[in-house]
């Protein structure tokens, strides 16, 4: 590229509770970084934490035209920000995992004649069939899940065919809810795209096709054949492969922007839009991730994923195809109980400072002279649980510790279930193991302290929190370098490498083997009595 020092590439991250972007130039340098937060700064839609939890705590939505809003919002505070448009030579995007968009009959139309005078979303208000979107923290799908594993053969065989048995948050079990509940709604749709489709549909001004990664997330794909499973999609609803359009290789070049952003922001009109995919592969392409590499991404889930090229899908955990390497997957497990969690306990135990929950986890030992917790404020995907559950160093249930032993008991607790799920998902720590971590939390190191003496790994952190957007920043260049057969890690060879961030204190291993044991037997006792 000629004027490589003069181009820049975009990346998108519309996330649970914020729409970000990431500027890098053509040398991979983040010259620009945005955020549009949802609740103060949209406040007409009174979201919390970017949703709406419904009165049976269980179905929760976020408004679809509040995310378009973000948009017209983050794009205008680049302009005032003197962002220059005319050099973005490519954009690509990533949207929280598994929530669905339903678009109204004649949607398209209107995003092929976008007026140019006029914000998104105001052309787009009467667009969408369903107002409020079903998000990845929607639990309220069990019977279409059950129904789906039934149809197919089961749970494994489910597994076999979409990489993960049948979830509540999966966009295939929330399409068959809407389908039985608002069949008026369902009817009136003609297309129905994930987040990330959604958002890439915004700026092709024509309907975005779902990529293979993201598409996994679904329980619709089969994941070897990289087509829409016609026993899955049959099981789901009536014509809803015609619904749900064609699927795309991650690394796809879809087409230009719309007229819209070239005669209102002054893109370039040749700019390319790249697939968007979902949040988590976005982080894995941010990361660089590597095989033999575990990624810990901390935000409003907590997320642990991993490169894996032979997938051997089970019914614990996903399987995702990769989005940087079309002959690669990705393994993920979803931890439902994340930041919203460590909040409640900020706010309890440490007057609402990260600062003095810091402090705790500082003036704590490891291993919390054996008090252990598990924290499932909402129903966790894993394990499927629910409720505070305090033990004591002699295995006793406790109602309550201390408020320094309670912040440790969450944070030893959450990260004891991301090793003891990673390694039933056949991963091992070795010498040399990397964990990469990202999401929010990572900028504490204290946190990050406990995440390396229980993974008894070295953890590394990369400069720009924003691992999604800037992941599609680089899969945004790739884009435009595929086209020579480039892989992704050559495009991206350059990009600063993820740095050294903690060590594990001596004597973890000791102290973290045993409790992981202890972790995993209560874990069993817990699901058990759940059973009961
Ligand atoms: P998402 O992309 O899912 O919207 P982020 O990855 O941006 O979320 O993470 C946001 C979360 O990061 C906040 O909800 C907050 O709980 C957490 N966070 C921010 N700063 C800190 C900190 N210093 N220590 C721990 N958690 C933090
Ligand atoms: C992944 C998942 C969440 C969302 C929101 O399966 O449900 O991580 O992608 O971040």
């Amino acid at each position: 590229m000629a004027e490589v020092a003069d181009s820049c590439f975009l990346g998108f991250d519309f996330s649970t509770q914020q729409l970000k972007v990431v500027a890098i130039d053509g040398h991979l340098a983040v010259v620009h970084q945005s955020s549009v937060q949802f609740d103060s700064e949209l406040p007409e839609f009174r979201t919390h934490g970017g949703v709406h939890i419904h009165s049976d705590q269980l179905t929760v939505t976020s408004p679809a035209l509040m995310w378009v809003k973000a948009l017209d919002v983050l794009l205008e505070k680049m302009r005032s920000a003197g962002f220059d448009f005319s050099r973005v030579k490519a954009v690509s995007g990533s949207g929280q995992q598994h929530g669905s968009v339903f678009w109204r009959t004649g949607a398209r139309q209107t995003l092929n004649h976008l007026d140019p005078r006029k914000h998104l979303h105001v052309l787009l208000q009467d667009s969408f069939a369903l107002q409020d979107s079903p998000v990845w923290m929607d639990s309220s799908t069990s019977g279409q899940c059950q129904s789906l594993e039934e149809t197919v053969g089961g749970a494994q065989r489910l597994a076999d065919i979409t990489g993960s048995r049948a979830y509540e948050r999966f966009t295939g079990n929330q399409i068959a809810k809407i389908y039985r509940l608002k069949p008026n709604e369902f009817s009136e749709s003609e297309r129905i795209s994930l987040v990330s489709s959604f958002a890439s549909s915004l700026f092709l001004g024509e309907y975005a096709a779902i990529d293979y990664s993201d598409g996994s997330g679904m329980n619709l794909m089969d994941i070897g054949e990289k087509r829409w499973s016609q026993v899955c999609v049959n099981a789901t609803a009536p014509a809803l492969a015609e619904k749900l359009g064609d699927l795309t290789p991650s690394t796809a070049v879809l087409g230009c922007v719309s007229p819209y952003y070239t005669e209102r922001y002054g893109f370039p009109q040749s700019c390319k839009v790249l697939a968007f995919t979902g949040d988590n592969p976005g982080s894995l392409a941010g990361m660089r991730l590597r095989e033999g590499d575990l990624a810990v991404s901390l935000g409003t889930s907590d997320t642990v994923f991993l490169w894996i090229q032979d997938p051997k899908p089970t019914v614990e955990g996903h399987i995702f195809c990769n989005p940087v390497d079309c002959s690669a997957y990705m393994a993920l497990i979803c931890f439902k109980n994340g930041s919203f969690t460590r909040e409640r306990i900020r706010n309890e135990c440490a007057g609402g400072s990260w600062e003095l929950f810091s402090s705790a986890l500082r003036s704590t030992p490891m291993g919390n002279n054996g008090n252990l917790g598990m924290y499932f404020d909402v129903m966790e995907i894993t394990p499927p649980a629910v409720g505070v559950h305090r033990f004591n160093a002699e295995g006793q249930r406790v109602a309550a510790f201390d408020r320094e032993v309670e912040i440790r008991a969450l944070v030893e607790g959450q990260f004891l279930a991301k090793r003891v799920h990673a390694e039933k998902l056949g991963y091992k720590i070795i010498q040399g193991t990397r964990v990469l971590a990202t999401g929010g939390a990572s900028s504490n190191k204290d946190i990050l302290q406990v995440l390396s003496d229980v993974f008894n790994a070295p953890v590394y952190t990369i400069d720009v929190p924003n691992s999604a957007g800037l992941g599609c920043a680089y899969r945004a260049l790739h884009g435009l370098m595929a086209e020579t057969g480039q892989s992704f890690s050559e495009t991206t060879r350059s990009a600063p490498d993820p740095q050294l961030a903690v060590r594990p204190e001596p004597g973890a291993l000791e102290v973290y083997a045993p409790l992981m044991l202890r972790y995993t037997a209560l874990e069993d006792q817990l699901l058990n009595d759940c059973k009961l």
